[in-house]
């Protein structure tokens, strides 16, 4: 579909093989991730998330599309960037957890030793980010190549910015996932900047997707903005990999439309960018597609946002709740045998 049309473009024709309750499960992650983050910003205004607040509005379609179409039976697995929180959400992760997690609470995942979405747990498929921007593609194609061995049918999809596909290790992990033919999807969110820095004044294509060209694999472009197109070229991209065809890389055009986290006010971005992918927002768009589509009414829509709200009201209550971690949990689980004894 073209990337320039503007207004409220429509998103792709539902892909035949999603029914009508999958589209309004797509719907759910969307809108969760929106409202979650929405929180998260309240909490962080009162000072009590701890650390930095990675937003990912406007981009929420590209996270949740593209792991909508990874399949639970076979373990696939995720390695998400900040800006991949509706991801997390439709791997398994509950929006519980991930206050206690921003939070650093005594029941947090990493019992407060780390923060944002900075955990893995391996049975539900994600693992948690380095920070180094880059490095998790070579990671994943570890795990991707220990599947192969093991001769599992896992697929990974690694998430990256524009800016860290200009990193040596996205260069170094492309190539050696390509020359091995790996199962591992690599998408590049395209969001127009990295921190403050336009993507055209940190590379010389105008296109990411023309690098996958350089490293021998498919490539494809995609409006990252639409969750049915980002959850198409994905489909094709983990059939390919699942099927022995390698990789792929996938550039999903959006835009980032806060600043780099909650601290930055962004005054660097010219207001007309702004508004113009204001007007390409992905849950607006896919809103306006199951009404128009008849998939559902807006009283459906209302219904589905209301018991989001109910239950992050109480998931918020749970974390705020529940205390800081005691100072010497800090010694517990530093080895392995510590969280064997702790069963
Ligand atoms: C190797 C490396 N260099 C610099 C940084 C500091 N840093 C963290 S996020 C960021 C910008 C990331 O931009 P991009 O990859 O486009 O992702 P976005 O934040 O736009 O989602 C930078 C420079 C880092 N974490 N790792
Ligand atoms: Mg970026």
């Amino acid at each position: 579909m073209s990337l320039e049309v503007l207004g409220l473009p429509p998103v792709a024709a539902a892909p035949p093989q999603l029914s009508a309750q999958q589209r309004l499960e797509i719907y759910r992650y969307l809108k969760l991730t929106r409202l979650l983050e929405e929180r998260l910003v309240n909490l962080y205004r009162q000072t009590k998330v701890v650390g930095g607040l990675y937003r990912s509005l406007g981009q929420e379609a590209t996270a949740v599309g593209s792991a909508y179409a990874l399949d639970k039976s076979k373990n696939d697995m995720i390695a998400p960037l900040i800006r991949d929180l509706g991801a997390m959400l439709v791997m398994g992760a509950t929006p519980r957890e991930l206050l206690l997690q921003y939070m650093a609470k005594r029941d947090s995942p990493t019992r407060g030793r780390d923060l944002q979405i900075h955990y893995a747990d391996l049975q539900r498929g994600f693992i948690g980010p380095i920070s180094h921007l880059g490095d998790m593609l070579p990671v994943m194609c570890g795990v991707a190549l220990a599947s192969r061995l093991r001769r599992e049918p896992r697929v990974c999809i690694v998430y990256m910015g524009d800016g860290a596909s200009s990193t040596g290790a996205f260069a170094e992990g492309m190539n050696f996932a390509a020359v091995q033919r790996l199962p591992v999807v690599v998408i590049v969110e395209n969001n127009g900047y990295a921190y403050s820095t336009p993507t055209s004044r940190q590379m010389a294509v105008e296109r990411i997707v023309d690098k996958a060209v350089g490293f021998g694999v498919r490539g494809e472009r995609v409006d990252g903005n639409d969750v049915l197109a980002v959850y198409e070229a994905t489909l094709r991209a983990v059939e390919q990999a699942r099927a022995g065809g390698g990789p792929t890389l996938i550039e999903a055009v959006t835009f980032r439309m806060k600043g780099h986290a909650e601290h930055d006010d962004q005054k660097y971005v010219p207001k007309a960018l702004l508004e113009a992918w204001a007007a390409k927002d992905p849950l607006a768009r896919y809103e306006r597609a199951l009404l128009d589509e008849g998939i559902a009414a807006q009283e459906d829509l209302d219904a589905i946002a209301r018991r989001i709200v109910e239950q992050l009201n109480e998931d918020v209550a749970f974390a705020e709740a529940n205390p800081m971690p005691e100072p010497s949990s800090a010694l517990l689980d530093v080895y392995a045998s510590d969280a064997a004894e702790r069963g």
